[in-house]
């Protein structure tokens, strides 16, 4: 079956925001430029002193010729994970692996990812908010023909230069519509998964079309999506030649609708009554189980010392049911974002703030990274530890963040950008939070987010000035950015559509 046959109409529901509309044309007033602004990053990321413990890994090959081996790196990215649905956030969902993860690594207090799927995994690829190469509204939905731009340099190719096996096992939504755009051709040695945004769990499809491949081939099996891709990472670590480092990308689909998992799962939560909250937290313990069992194959080849494993969601758990997807769902939403307001799909903290945490026994100390820490920040970051060069990247907006990871230094970061597109935009500076939707009816809301971390006092009338440079920021970036792709594609897919035709049989109840 051709892909192109592919539905995914509720992916485009899904990214809420697919009206049209343009950004108030306010006039560049004072002010820092685009580089000095969010650029900095990129600046800092360049210049960034890669500290003294790995100045042997200062690029590619170098790091092999002093005897020194990279450290094998596994990125786990779960798929509506609420802030608060962890163990070590207090959940009453068992995740004994990740909280052994949090309790052994660093816990990232205020880590930042886009709102929705297709944006976080195109900025942790790239280094650079989606703004700048049109994914930043929605996500690539079902009938999408398109895909993250190729001009972009990906980490995992980034990461083959420097002598990195690369894997990809689980979700990509960053493309499916052609080959070009599928995981093998954009720096993956290997890819085993789903390719668009959301699939039936056990069937592995979307709209009753098959979603489910090795490498570039489709691929029949059967099974819960999650615990084959967990049974396929271990199999990756089993199989992996150790001569070369392993940079391993394990993207879960749990805990994603629709709510399903396997029995014995469900069983572990008998006592919830909730039905989506029973399978919601089943899903979250299978990805746990997973990871659980990745870390003692590790354990078992004698990789673990050297490998680093980072883990965080891939946007805020599901608040509205704008937002949750093609899949009906009937009852209350489950996930719980904790302090934080709203969830996926929204600019606000609930939406962007996310579960994360990094481990490596060998190189980071237990403990809590305080500050601002982007999605974006994991390229620069990655690559500095791998001793991988920077160069065939466009300019990055992620910084090196691997003093602050490793000897508990503050993240440098001071600002970063929540997203911009046509018709809403937040920036954070500082303690600063502005929440900008530019659409008609217009709102403002400024936070002060070290008072006000849940967003519940809007102090916009009282800090005009603030409010204009905050405004100044986002419009500059507006102004500069990529149109998104999905506005593009809604108007081809809606105006170049063959006409929708009556049921014929309706037609005889009128009398002719
Ligand atoms: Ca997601």
């Amino acid at each position: 079956m051709s892909r192109s046959d592919k539905r995914h109409a509720g992916a485009a529901a899904a990214c809420g925001a697919a009206s049209s509309g343009t950004t108030d044309a306010h006039t560049t007033r004072k002010g820092l430029t685009r580089r000095e602004t969010l650029l900095s990053g990129a600046a800092i990321a360049v210049a960034a002193a890669v500290p003294a413990s790995l100045a042997s890994l200062s690029g590619p090959g170098q790091a092999f010729a002093n005897g020194v081996t990279p450290p094998n790196i596994v990125y786990v990215i779960a798929d509506d994970l609420g802030w608060a649905d962890v163990g070590f956030h207090g959940s009453d969902i068992k995740t004994p692996n990740l909280d052994k993860l949090a309790e052994t690594g660093a816990r990232f207090e205020e880590f930042y990812t886009q709102p929705m799927c297709t944006p976080t995994r195109a900025a942790f690829l790239t280094g650079r908010y989606p703004l700048r190469y049109g994914l930043q509204t929605g996500v690539i939905p079902s009938p999408g023909s398109y895909g993250l731009p190729l001009d972009e340099y990906l980490l995992p190719q980034v990461m083959k230069d420097a002598g990195y096996k690369t894997a990809l096992v689980g979700k990509w939504h960053l493309g499916h519509a052609k080959v070009e755009y599928w995981p093998k051709q954009r720096g993956f040695d290997t890819f085993y998964g789903a390719l668009v945004g959301e699939i039936d769990h056990f069937k592995h499809s979307s709209h009753g079309v098959k979603d489910w491949y090795r490498d570039n081939a489709p691929l029949e099996e059967t099974g819960f999506d999650n615990s084959l891709i967990g049974e396929e990472a271990v199999r990756v670590v089993e199989r992996h030649d150790p001569a070369a480092p392993l940079f391993l990308y394990l993207a879960f689909t749990a805990p994603h609708t629709p709510f399903q998992a396997p029995e014995e799962y469900l069983d572990r939560y008998k006592h919830i009554a909730d039905e989506n909250r029973r399978a919601y937290a089943a899903m979250i313990s299978v990805l746990d189980d997973g990871i659980g069992k990745v870390v003692a194959a590790l354990e078992k080849r004698g990789m673990r010392d050297n490998t680093l494993i980072v883990f965080h969601s891939d946007n805020g758990g599901v608040r509205s049911s704008l937002f949750a997807g093609d899949s009906k769902i009937s009852g209350g939403l489950p996930a719980n974002n904790g302090p934080y307001r709203d969830g996926k799909g929204t600019l606000y903290e609930g939406g962007t703030r996310v579960v994360a945490l990094a481990n490596w026994p060998e190189r980071i100390k237990p403990g809590t990274v305080n500050g601002m820490v982007h999605v974006i920040d994991m390229y620069p970051t990655l690559a500095a530890i791998a001793g991988a060069a920077l160069g065939k990247n466009k300019p990055l907006d992620g910084m090196n963040l691997w003093p602050a990871l490793s000897e508990g230094q503050p993240s440098p970061r001071k600002e970063l950008v929540y997203n911009v597109d046509p018709l809403a935009g937040a920036v954070r500076r500082d303690n600063w939070k502005l929440v900008w939707k530019a659409s008609l009816p217009s709102r403002l809301e400024l936070f002060d987010l070290a008072a006000d971390p849940s967003e519940t006092n809007n102090l916009a009338a009282a800090n005009g000035d603030k409010v204009r440079d905050l405004q100044d920021w986002i419009t500059r970036l507006a102004e500069e950015m990529t149109p998104p792709l999905l506005l593009m594609e809604a108007v081809r897919l809606t105006f170049f559509a063959p006409p929708m035709v009556a049921d014929p049989s309706t037609l005889f109840n009128l009398g002719d």
